[in-house]
């Protein structure tokens, strides 16, 4: 069989979850239109006859200050290596991409590369020739394919790609599966996920969801989650006049839940808490599930 780990790297909101998601016709990884999504390395899993390619979303590469941040680059940069293949996410609306070059030059990886130029449904033609100039300058052997993930065009292509790089082994998870991770991991990205589509500002990127409990119940599962927020007066916009924004939050996390899972879901209760620094405090992190300890 052919097996393989390529991870998807870039800076955020280019496009890489969108990319992961479909890939495997699937959603593993949450997608928002805001930069800074993605907060841990997320494996899809796509297994076909004789194949299984293992493609690793990673958080946006950014400087940030914050603990977090910083572990969220870290990890990014960790998953670069030792795998098959790096897919290289380019947006193509970008205006500059000195700071990609940056990124690229700074990756310890012996792995090869592929680049691809993303979001090309936002530009002309012409432009999109001149960033295939300036790219292909810098780095001239690294095949670019240009795609929009967001019309399925080019995702094939990026499959094909990678085809090369796999090597013939034992496949590393069994077939069924399509991510590394659990239930409670989904659940807890799928609030995190409202949280960015319905709050402003920097809220959602100051809080954090924990999953307290997740069991299967009599009429299906019951979940009991926590939103951390940093400050005080953020409690009063997450819950929102009479409780208006919270019951949002719950019920669009509950039909997607139901959408990804095809399982019903009997309960979901949403705790909101503050605390304060979390972003810098490590046993909070790890907690969370956020770098080491
Ligand atoms: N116009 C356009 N938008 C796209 C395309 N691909 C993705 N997007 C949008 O770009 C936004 C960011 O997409 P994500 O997949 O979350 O980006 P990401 O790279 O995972 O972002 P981080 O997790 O923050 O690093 C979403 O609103 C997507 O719908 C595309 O080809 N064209
Ligand atoms: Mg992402």
């Amino acid at each position: 069989m052919k097996v393989g780990f390529v991870t998807i790297l870039g800076r955020p909101n280019v496009g890489k979850s969108t990319l992961l998601n479909a890939l495997l016709s699937k959603k593993v990884s949450i997608v928002t239109p805001r930069a800074q999504t993605t907060r841990d390395t997320i494996s899809g899993i796509l297994t076909e006859k004789d194949l299984q390619i293992v493609f690793v979303d990673t958080p946006g590469i950014f400087e940030g200050k914050e603990r977090l941040y910083k572990e969220m680059k870290k990890s990014a940069f960790e998953s670069s290596r030792d795998v098959n293949a790096i897919l290289y996410l380019f947006d193509a609306s970008s205006k500059s991409f000195e700071e990609d070059f940056k990124i690229l030059s700074s990756l310890r990886s012996e792995a090869p590369r592929i680049f691809v130029l993303n979001k090309i449904d936002l530009i002309r033609l012409e432009r999109a020739k001149e960033i295939k100039e300036e790219i292909g300058k810098a780095f001239p052997d690294v095949p670019l394919i240009e795609a929009s993930f967001i019309e399925n065009f080019g995702i094939k292509e990026v499959k094909t790609a990678v085809l090369p790089y796999l090597e013939e082994g034992d496949p590393f998870y069994p077939e069924d599966w399509y991510t590394d991770k659990d239930l409670s991991y989904q659940a807890k990205e799928v609030i995190r996920e409202k949280l960015l589509h319905f709050l402003h500002q920097e809220i959602p990127h100051q809080s954090a969801v924990f999953i307290d409990s997740i069991k299967e119940g009599k009429n299906g599962l019951e979940i009991d989650a926590i939103i951390y927020l940093e400050k005080e007066n953020h409690k009063g916009m997450v819950i929102g006049k009479g409780g208006e924004m919270i019951k949002k939050i719950r019920v669009a996390s509950l039909s997607e839940m139901g959408r990804m899972w095809h399982r019903p879901i009997s309960s979901l209760t949403l705790k909101v808490e503050v605390n304060p620094n979390w972003r810098n405090d490590p046993k909070v992190l790890s907690k969370l599930g956020y770098g080491e300890s």
